[in-house]
C-alpha cells in the first residue's frame, strides 16, 4: 500500500544487521528465528522498502574467527546485495561487547594488553567501515563499567575511555576518513554501573576530547527512558551543542530492562514530542532503528516490524504537521507565551540595564493570576494524536 507515510530513502531510515537480524535469542530463550547472512539481511530490508541504508559492527558482517578468504567472500556477498537493493551503509561501529576479552570493559579495562586490542579491533572497524563507505561510526562502551566500585578508579576508567577517543580521532584524521565519532550511551545491562551512563554525560565528556569537532552523541530512546528521563530533552540538549551526529530510535517502558520495541510502540507521546523536535529544527541526520522484533515474531512479521518502525515516524511526522497549523494549538500558545521585545533587550547584560531592572516594580499576584491552560493544550495535542 503507498500513501502519504510510505517511506521513501530519502527519509534517511536506516537498520543495523543485527536488528532486523536479530534471530529472537534472549537471556532465557534460543533463537526462534534462523540466522540470516548480511546479504539475506540485505535483501530483507529491500523487501521492506524505503530503507535508506544498513549499518553493521565489524563482527556482523565479518565473524571474529573468519579466515581472509571467508571474509573477502562476506564482503562480495555484502555489496552485491547492497548493489541490488539500492542500499548504502551510513553508519559502522565496533563490537566490544560479546568477545569474553572484553568481559571487563574494552577502553577502560584494567588489561592494558585489552586496551591495546579495543585500539586494534576498532581501527580495523573504522576501515571496513569506510571500505562501505561509512560516515558516522559509533561508540557504545557496552561493557565500560562495573559490578563493584573496587573495580577500577572512575576518574581513570573515564580518562582510559577519553584516551582512546584521542587516540581514534587521530587515526580517522591520519587515513583521511572524516569520520564523525557518535558516543552512545547506557545507564547499565549488562555492566551493572556503565561509564557515561546518559547523553549529557557525554556532552559533558566531548569538550575535554583533543579533537571535539569530530565528535558528537547518538542518543538511544531506550537509554535515557532507562534512566527514567525525558529523551526528547537529551536530544534538545544534543541539537543545542551541535552534536546530534545520530540517533538510535526505538521505544522503552519506564524502569524496564533495555527493551528495543518497535519505535513509537510503548510511549506514542514521548515519540511524536521527539519526532516534533527533530522535524521542527530540520534536523537531516540518519534515523536508525536500533530495535528488533518481538521474539514471536517470523520474518514476515520482522518486515511488519521494520515497515511499522518507519511508517509511524512518517504519521507523526504529519501529525507535527497538524499540530503546527491547527486554530486552537496556534491560540493557546499565543496566550501562553508572553513576549516582550523592551524586556527581551534588557535581558542582555549592561550595568544600565541592570539598574532598569533593579528599579522595576512586579506585582506578583498579577503574575501567578495569569492563565496556564496546558490541560486544554495538552488534551488538543491528543485530539490530534488521535486524529480526531
Ligand atoms: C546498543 O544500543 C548499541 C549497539 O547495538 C550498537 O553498538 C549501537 C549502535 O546503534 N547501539
Ligand atoms: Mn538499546
Ligand atoms: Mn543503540
Amino acid at each position: 500500500m503507498v500513501d502519504a507515510y510510505t517511506p521513501k530513502p530519502k527519509h534517511k531510515f536506516t537498520f543495523g544487521l543485527w536488528t532486523v537480524g536479530n534471530p529472537g535469542r534472549d537471556p532465557f530463550g534460543e533463537p526462534t528465528r534462523s540466522v540470516l547472512t548480511p546479504a539475506e539481511i540485505v535483501d530483507l530490508l529491500g523487501e521492506v522498502g524505503g530503507v535508506h541504508g544498513v549499518n553493521f559492527h565489524d563482527n556482523d558482517l565479518i565473524p571474529i574467527d573468519a579466515t581472509e578468504a571467508e571474509a573477502e567472500s562476506i564482503k562480495a556477498d555484502f555489496a552485491a546485495a547492497l548493489k541490488r537493493n539500492k542500499i548504502r551503509v551510513p553508519m559502522a561501529t565496533t563490537n566490544l561487547f560479546s568477545d569474553p576479552a572484553f568481559k571487563d570493559g574494552a577502553f577502560t579495562n584494567n588489561d592494558a594488553e585489552v586496551r591495546a586490542y579495543a585500539l586494534q579491533k576498532t581501527m580495523r572497524g573504522m576501515d571496513l567501515g569506510a571500505e562501505f563507505g561509512a560516515q558516522v561510526y559509533v561508540f557504545w562502551g557496552g561493557r565500560e563499567g562495573i559490578e563493584t566500585d573496587a573495580a577500577k578508579d572512575p576518574v581513570l576508567a573515564e580518562q582510559r575511555f577519553r584516551n582512546a577517543l584521542n587516540f581514534l580521532c587521530g587515526y580517522s584524521k591520519e587515513r583521511g576518513y572524516d569520520y564523525k565519532f557518535a558516543l552512545e550511551a547506557k545507564p547499565n545491562e549488562p555492566r551493572g554501573h556503565m561509564y557515561f551512563p546518559t547523553t549529557a554525560a557525554y556532552l559533558a565528556l566531548i569538550p575535554t576530547l583533543e579533537h571535539p569537532d569530530m565528535v558528537g552523541v547518538n542518543p538511544e530512546v531506550a537509554h535515557e527512558h532507562m534512566a527514567g528521563l525525558n529523551f526528547t530533552h537529551a536530544v534538545a540538549s544534543a541539537i543545542s551543542a551541535g552534536k546530534l551526529f545520530h540517533i538510535d530510535l526505538n521505544d522503552q517502558q519506564f524502569g524496564r530492562y533495555d527493551q528495543d520495541f518497535r519505535f513509537g510502540s510503548a510511549d506514542i507521546k514521548s515519540a511524536f514530542f521527539l519526532v516534533k523536535l527533530l522535524e521542527d529544527q530540520k534536523w537531516d541526520g540518519f534515523k536508525h532503528f536500533d530495535s528488533h522484533a518481538y521474539r514471536t515474531a517470523d520474518r514476515d512479521d520482522v518486515i511488519a516490524f521494520a515497515r511499522g518502525s518507519m511508517r509511524t515516524y512518517m504519521m507523526l511526522k504529519h501529525r507535527v504537521k497538524v499540530w503546527n497549523s491547527d486554530p486552537v494549538i496556534k491560540k493557546l500558545l499565543r496566550q501562553i507565551n508572553r513576549e516582550s521585545r523592551d524586556l527581551e533587550s534588557l535581558c542582555a547584560y549592561s550595568k544600565s540595564h541592570a539598574e532598569t531592572l533593579l528599579a522595576m516594580e512586579f506585582d506578583r499576584r498579577e503574575l501567578a493570576s495569569r492563565p496556564l491552560p496546558y490541560e486544554e493544550l495538552d488534551q488538543r495535542t491528543m485530539d490530534i494524536l488521535l486524529g480526531l
